[in-house]
């Protein structure tokens, strides 16, 4: 294997992924800092949350199969934690890291060591602070790279990150306590970013513009990650066609889309082939914008980079300098528009699972326990001798099954694990809607909008094949909600709009190639339904990616209980876990 691995030949076909990889399983360490650092955006300096100095944070790169360690450093007086988005942390649910779930934040001048193992799983997932609004700026890529070639036989040329984010001119922390405070929705950010830059379309932007050089006639793949914390995006490049290849680091199959929609918490795969003609900047238009589906406020504004063509072949020459470019029309580059749900949800119903014999679907085909739950926003009355600044003049709240999530003060994990005594959670949560209604027919300000404040959890023995019907509703709005379920992948078995029936729903199930997903995009006005085997002890959190509706309680969580023997029961806590 040794003398295999070094010949020529065999690394240039493992690099166009044609060969296995040769890399051996071994433990990849980090460093991580959080720190301050001064950051300039849209001309506006100021100190910003980051990883080692980098916004965005540093790029984990790792192999199927290794372990990983993570050194976490909080160099803030303020606690935090990281999450390792779409790592599945089988066992290892003590390194999850949502803060009060599976552990106490880490403290001021505190450390942490995150350790698990990549297992079964291949692909392009991120990682970002779970604590507080600080994931707006602590966020990265954490790149699993596969032991066995890529499913599809195009060679790779090179491959780019594209994470998208949200830049506040004002500090976030401020912006969540004005939010807690009043109950009012968050202040917008003032620009969407594409890898930390805003782009040409902002003032005092062009230079933090990305660009992303190609070869005429290669294919590239595009890691794509929505890190934005309250905005679902659009993305296309113009004049060029994506092959989606992979969603939260599962193999689709592959079609081809002039655009995708991508929810906050999702990541996905794409490959490109520069098959264009340039003109003489060499550059062809990268950008993404809101899809919209709520009318609450949100930023009217639209982040942009360039593919630039390398040896263009209508010219000599080739720009260094963005191509200038001052209005997004959508209409222009042939893009959906911000309030497609049509465009959106036919690019949706071509997601499916890859579903071949290296990569099955191993989707439930019988369940053990249908759990259906509203998801809903909520007006609560306001507090006396308080201001609040939600719709008329009351909070904003929002809830699964009218439970408005409240985090405990000691770790879920912690607490179920110690068996304590005092624990501050309950395993009752309702598995249905107590007071079934028309969830996405009604006049919603009509009514009663209140909700209950609890930390209601589900518990399922080991093994459980477990069902999800997510019910959008019209309370205050009808909207789009990407809800993301911790220490398991799922399978999206339905979906549609208006109210779930389920004496004629499930017979519509896909149930041979569902896509595979950690954040499933409820479409807005409608329901999902989603299926997976809890076979991962621990306690996972289930909430809205949404990073305003999850302040606002659209959260809960479950149980897994330890099944038979070691190899189906959680580890012990490691010995450096925070306390709180
Ligand atoms: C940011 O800049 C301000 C003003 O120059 C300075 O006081 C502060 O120490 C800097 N912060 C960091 C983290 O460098
Ligand atoms: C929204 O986007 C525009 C650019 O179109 C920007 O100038 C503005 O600051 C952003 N933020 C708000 C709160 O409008
Ligand atoms: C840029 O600044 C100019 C002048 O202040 C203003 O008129 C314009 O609306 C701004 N454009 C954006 C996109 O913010
Ligand atoms: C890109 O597409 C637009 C409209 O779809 C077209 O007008 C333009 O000529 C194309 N550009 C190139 C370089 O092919
Ligand atoms: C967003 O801005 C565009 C261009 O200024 C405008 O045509 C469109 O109506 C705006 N959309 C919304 C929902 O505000
Ligand atoms: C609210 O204000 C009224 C009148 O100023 C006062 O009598 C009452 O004690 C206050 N209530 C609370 C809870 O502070
Ligand atoms: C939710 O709970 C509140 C408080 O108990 C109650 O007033 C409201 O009717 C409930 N709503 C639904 C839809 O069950
Ligand atoms: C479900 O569909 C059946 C058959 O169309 C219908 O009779 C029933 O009323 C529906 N149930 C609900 C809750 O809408
Ligand atoms: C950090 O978390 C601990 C444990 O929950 C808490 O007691 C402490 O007040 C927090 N510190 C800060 C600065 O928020
Ligand atoms: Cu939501």
């Amino acid at each position: 294997m040794e003398g295999f691995c070094q010949l020529v030949l065999v690394n240039l076909l493992i690099i166009a992924g044609v060969l296995p990889s040769c890399v051996p399983q071994t433990t990849r360490r980090f460093e991580f800092n959080v720190e301050w650092k001064n950051v300039t955006r849209l001309c506006h300096t100021k100190p910003l949350l980051t990883v080692n100095g980098e916004y965005p944070g540093p790029t984990i790169a790792v192999h199927e199969g290794d372990d990983v360690e993570i050194k976490v450093t909080n160099s803030i007086a303020q606690n935090t934690t990281l999450h390792w988005h779409g790592i599945r942390q089988l066992r290892t649910g003590w390194a999850d890291g949502p803060a009060y779930i599976t552990q106490c934040p880490i403290g001021g001048g505190k450390t942490y060591t995150y350790k698990f193992t990549v297992i079964n799983q291949r692909g392009t997932l991120w990682w970002h602070s779970h604590h507080s609004w600080q994931r707006a700026s602590v966020y990265g890529a954490f790149i699993i790279h596969p032991r066995m070639p890529y499913p599809f036989s195009v060679p790779i040329q090179d491959e780019f990150p594209i994470i998208f984010g949200e830049w506040w001119n004002g500090d976030i922390d401020s912006v969540e306590s004005e939010m807690m405070k009043y109950g009012g929705g968050p202040d917008i950010s003032n620009a969407y970013t594409i890898n930390g830059l805003p782009g040409p379309f902002y003032n005092c932007s062009n230079k933090d513009t990305l660009i992303n050089t190609v070869e005429h006639g290669k294919t590239y793949m595009l890691r794509i990650i929505n890190a934005a914390l309250n905005d679902e995006l659009f993305f296309a490049v113009a004049n060029h066609t994506l092959t989606v290849v992979e969603i939260d680091a599962a193999y689709t199959k592959p079609f081809k889309t002039k655009a995708i929609m991508i929810a906050p918490g999702q990541t996905t795969n794409v490959l490109l082939t520069a098959t264009q003609v340039p003109d003489s900047s060499g550059m062809f238009l990268m950008a993404a914008w809101t899809y919209l589906t709520s009318v609450f406020p949100f930023n009217n504004s639209t982040t942009a980079g360039f593919l630039q063509y390398k040896n263009p072949m209508s010219t000599d020459h080739m720009s260094k300098h963005p191509k200038k470019v001052t209005i997004f029309d959508p209409v222009m580059y042939n893009f959906p528009q911000m309030d497609d749900t049509k465009y959106y949800t036919k690019f949706d119903d071509n997601l499916r699972s890859l579903s071949s014999p290296r990569y099955p679907c191993n989707v439930p085909k019988t369940i053990h326990k249908r759990i259906v739950t509203v998801i809903s926003l909520n007006l609560q009355d306001c507090p006396a001798n308080k201001t609040c600044k939600g719709y008329a003049n009351k909070r904003f709240y929002a809830s699964m099954n009218n439970q408005s999530f409240v985090r405990p003060t000691v770790s879920i994990l912690e607490s179920h694990y110690k068996k304590l005594k005092k624990s501050q959670y309950s395993t009752d949560f309702p598995e249905k809607p107590r007071r079934p209604f028309d969830y996405t027919g009604v006049n919603p300000i009509a009514k009663n909008m209140n909700t209950e404040f609890g930390t209601k959890i589900i518990q399922v023995p080991y093994g459980t094949n477990l069902e999800f019907v997510l019910q959008g509703t019209s309370f205050l709005n009808v909207e789009n909600h990407p809800i993301h379920f911790h220490g398991h992948n799922f399978f999206i078995v339905g979906k549609g709009f208006g109210n779930f029936n389920v004496s004629t729903d499930p017979a519509k199930y896909n149930l041979v190639d569902p896509p595979e997903r950690n954040t499933v995009a409820v479409p807005s006005g409608g329901w999902a339904a989603i299926r997976f085997k809890a076979d991962n002890p621990g306690v996972w959190f289930i909430h809205c990616h949404l990073e305003e509706h999850t302040s606002w309680g659209l959260a809960s969580g479950f149980i897994v209980q330890n099944g038979h023997g070691p190899s189906q029961s959680l580890l012990p806590p490691p010995k450096d876990l925070p306390s709180c």
